[in-house]
């Protein structure tokens, strides 16, 4: 196959811009980089919403390594631009490029064994999200920006005891007012939740198939009246349910 220099230079500006998901901390304490993760090995984004990486991105790191949460525990998911940090000193778009402004979510579903489980054909449910601050008019990613690529939440009181996938999703919408342009982020935990709820979810959703290509929250145009990614300071929702409320 032959490319023109034109077209090399920009798909790896275009591979320059993104993130991976690469270590969970659970009250500060940070795991080891990868360590209890199901991540992809690059950082390329995933775009087609019916493909199975949507479930925990592209294929690449595997751990034999389940972590253990309380319910209640501050969770941090750190992403960053490649594997390990800056792809260079200075990196301006470490933990990712400022352009990508969109909402971050996470998932769990229910497994026997978070090690070995497949994830496939999983029943997830939405445990939180920040999406976009119509006041501030900040996104999610730019709180991620901001904690320099730690992403925080609670693990709800109400979960059960027992092993779980943990799905942290960030959605980049600099270019998706085309439809397929929307990117997605993701990898998965792998999580045993020891507490005294009994939360049974009773609405849930699978990956792929949450997401529809056309869904207003993924085929959307960010830009306001002033050409600024602040959605003309109107509210945004994510894609997916509602988070869980205990
Ligand atoms: C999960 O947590 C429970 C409660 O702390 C513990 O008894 C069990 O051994 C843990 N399982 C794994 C796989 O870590
Ligand atoms: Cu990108």
């Amino acid at each position: 196959m032959k490319f023109s220099t034109v077209s090399l230079l920009a798909s790896a500006l275009s591979v320059e811009a993104h993130c991976i998901f690469q270590k969970l901390s659970v009250n500060g304490q940070e795991n080891g980089q990868l360590t209890g993760l199901r991540s992809p090995n690059n950082n390329n984004p995933v775009q087609d919403v019916s493909s199975s990486n949507m479930i925990c991105g592209q294929p690449g790191s595997t751990s034999q390594t389940v972590i253990n949460v309380k319910a209640g525990d501050k969770i941090g998911s750190y992403f960053q631009h490649v594997i390990g940090g800056a792809q260079f000193p200075g990196d301006p778009d470490n933990p990712i490029a400022p352009s990508h402004k969109g909402p971050v979510m996470a998932y769990l579903a229910k497994v026997d064994n978070a090690a070995s489980a497949s994830q496939s054909g999983l029943k997830w449910f939405k445990i939180w999200q920040d999406e976009f601050n119509t006041g501030s008019r900040v996104w999610g990613v730019d709180n991620m920006i901001k904690n320099n690529g730690w992403v925080y939440f609670n693990m709800p009181q109400c979960i059960a005891a027992g092993q779980y996938l943990l799905r942290v999703e960030i959605l980049a919408l600099h270019s998706a007012s085309k439809q397929g342009q929307a990117q997605f982020y993701q990898g998965c935990a792998q999580i045993n939740v020891s507490g005294s709820g009994s939360f049974s979810p009773s609405q849930t959703v699978s990956f792929p198939g949450a997401y529809s290509a056309s869904d207003p929250s993924i085929l959307v145009s960010i830009y306001g009246s002033t050409g600024k990614p602040d959605n003309d300071g109107k509210a945004y929702s994510a894609p997916g349910p509602k988070p869980i409320s205990c």
